[in-house]
């Protein structure tokens, strides 16, 4: 008999994450989209879940699980956890904060730098052999002395500003509330955030009250000269209108690791030098992939242990 508590690995997970929950529980592996009228007694059992941040965990699994008592997530964002249903039903949450600040942070800059400076469309045309025959690759734009808005000043908005301070020629932002402490130009308005922004960088926490907080006003704003990066979640921006302002060049140009649909990336946008695009790679450095599954870990002893959890949502 197994005396390792039950608990449900769902959808794919981090192959460490997997053999370290493999030590200490008994994981029961549940496909992101099985049938959850199905789920067999000893799944059922389960007292805990864990899911990446793509996956998270609707109230339907919570529901299917009725010895639930914590979810661990194995991300930051915690989007797609229905966390008022885990709130009212007694079920902890967990996710992954500070851990990967500074590679998400890292990669923010990076698309920047890649999109104004126009990095992987030059590769291309370097690997098409263009440059060899004779072709001029365009003059860019340039991030040095740029007016940099940061949507959404939180932990991950921060480490981006502080890597762009000696570069900018100014930082502003934009949140629902000004930041008491943050020693960067507060803009009330979004549309004058926009147009004050040679970029705007979205950091912002991807919950539905954020959904197209860019909208195709905010595009306009921002204008011709303007670059998008979002290293968020997709739905922050309105994606249809990002699509459309940058099919008429209504701003210069985007840096997306993230989109509404993912791992769908509207087709519109491959055929675009002007963009640059990411398979969501924010978090995903070797360290800091270990540095969450640990967390993960670490949240789920607590629990076990009967100790305060370390990094609770819920
Ligand atoms: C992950 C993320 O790529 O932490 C987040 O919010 O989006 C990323 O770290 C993803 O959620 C995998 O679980």
């Amino acid at each position: 008999e197994n005396r390792l508590p039950p608990i449900v690995a769902y959808g794919p997970l981090y192959p460490y994450l997997k053999q370290e929950l493999e030590r200490r529980f008994t994981v029961h592996a549940v496909a992101a989209d099985a049938d959850l009228s199905a789920l067999p007694a000893d799944v059922r059992e389960a007292r805990a879940l864990v899911s990446f941040g793509s996956v998270g965990a609707p109230a339907a699994i919570m529901d299917a699980l009725p010895k639930l008592e914590m979810i661990g997530l194995f991300s930051v964002g915690y989007d797609k956890v229905d966390v008022d249903h885990a709130r009212t039903n007694g079920i902890r949450v967990t996710n992954t904060p500070d851990v990967l600040t500074d590679d998400v942070a890292d990669l923010a800059v990076g698309l920047l730098y890649a999109t104004v400076r126009n990095i992987a469309a030059n590769d291309r045309m370097v690997r098409a052999g263009d440059w060899a025959r004779g072709v001029k690759p365009a003059l860019s734009g340039r991030v040095t002395g740029s007016r940099i808005g940061i949507l959404g000043l939180g932990r991950i908005g921060r480490a981006i500003a502080k890597r762009l301070e000696p570069v900018a020629g100014e930082i502003l932002y934009h949140n629902r509330r000004e930041a008491a402490d943050a020693p960067y130009r507060y803009v009330s308005d979004g549309l004058d955030f926009a147009q004050q922004s040679d970029v705007i960088i979205v950091a912002t926490s991807g919950g539905p009250e954020a959904a197209k907080l860019v909208d195709a006003a905010m595009l306009d704003a921002l204008g011709p000269d303007g670059v998008i990066v979002n290293i968020s979640r997709g739905r922050v921006i309105d994606e249809d209108a990002l699509v459309a302002a940058l099919a008429d060049k209504r701003i210069a140009g985007a840096g997306l690791d993230v989109f509404v649909n993912e791992p769908q990336v509207p087709e519109a946008l491959f055929a675009m030098d002007h963009v640059v695009l990411q398979p969501h790679q924010g978090s995903a450095t070797v360290h800091t992939r270990k540095a969450m599954a640990d967390l993960v870990l670490a949240n789920l002893d607590a629990h076990f242990a009967g100790q305060p959890l370390l990094t609770p949502v819920v």
